[in-house]
């Protein structure tokens, strides 16, 4: 039976992938390149230093670990900029009501996301109180699809994997989900998150009754 329910931040409880996108075109002009909307697909829910790598690797750039740290920090400074600005009305649809829905039903919560920036977004956006337990990129190494970040989720809420449903925008978490027997639900496209247990549209959607018919 289904004990808990870990949410992925980013596609999931809000839209941060524009500021990421926004800041990381900004580091490729500078370096002399582009990318495009669709190529940011590829960056969501990896981790800042692989994605940097990724965008590289577009353009066959190569930069020493050194370079590729000062970038990364150089990009996250701008993403800070946008994000702090961020407020409550960029929840995205239905997340918060679904939130208080599981929690009124007695399931935990958890956030699993790849960020580092994760309080920040959470405080902002004023949802901090809604998770049971917060693991983000501070907390684990292995970006996703490794299941890491969701199985030290099921750890802190104390339940097992088996018992736990994740909520993933990309395909690398609900893969990561899958690799840690988790049940994943993907929020997006059905032919894009194949390997999902079910797709939806957004958390709108979302009901006690489809988690537990999962
Ligand atoms: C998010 C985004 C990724 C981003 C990663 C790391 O993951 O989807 O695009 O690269 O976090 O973010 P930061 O640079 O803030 O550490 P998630 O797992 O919340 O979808
Ligand atoms: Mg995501």
């Amino acid at each position: 039976k289904l004990k808990a329910c870990i949410f992925d931040l980013d596609g999931v409880i809000v839209d941060t992938a524009v500021y990421h996108y926004k800041a990381w075109k900004r580091l490729a002009n500078q370096l002399g390149f582009d990318f495009t909307e669709e190529q940011n697909e590829e960056l969501k829910g990896i981790s800042r230093i692989d994605s940097l790598k990724i965008i590289l690797n577009w353009d066959d750039v190569s930069k020493t670990d050194e370079e590729m740290q000062e970038l990364a920090t150089l990009k996250n400074t701008w993403y800070v900029d946008m994000i702090t600005k961020m407020t409550p009305k960029e929840i995205l649809p239905g997340a918060k009501e679904f939130l208080a829905l599981v929690k009124a039903n007695n399931y935990l919560t958890a956030l699993g996301s790849a960020s580092k920036n994760s309080e920040t977004i959470l405080k902002q956006i004023g949802l901090t109180h809604m998770f049971d337990a917060l693991v983000d990129g501070n907390k684990v190494t292995k970006s996703k699809p490794n299941p890491e970040v969701f199985l030290v989720g099921a750890q802190e809420l104390n339940v097992k994997p088996e018992e736990c449903v994740v909520f993933e925008d990309a395909i690398a978490g609900v893969q990561a989900a899958k690799a840690g027997k988790m049940k994943a639900v993907g929020i997006g496209k059905a032919d894009v998150l194949s390997e999902a247990d079910l797709v939806i549209e957004g958390l709108f959607e979302m009901t006690i009754e489809k988690m537990e018919n999962l």
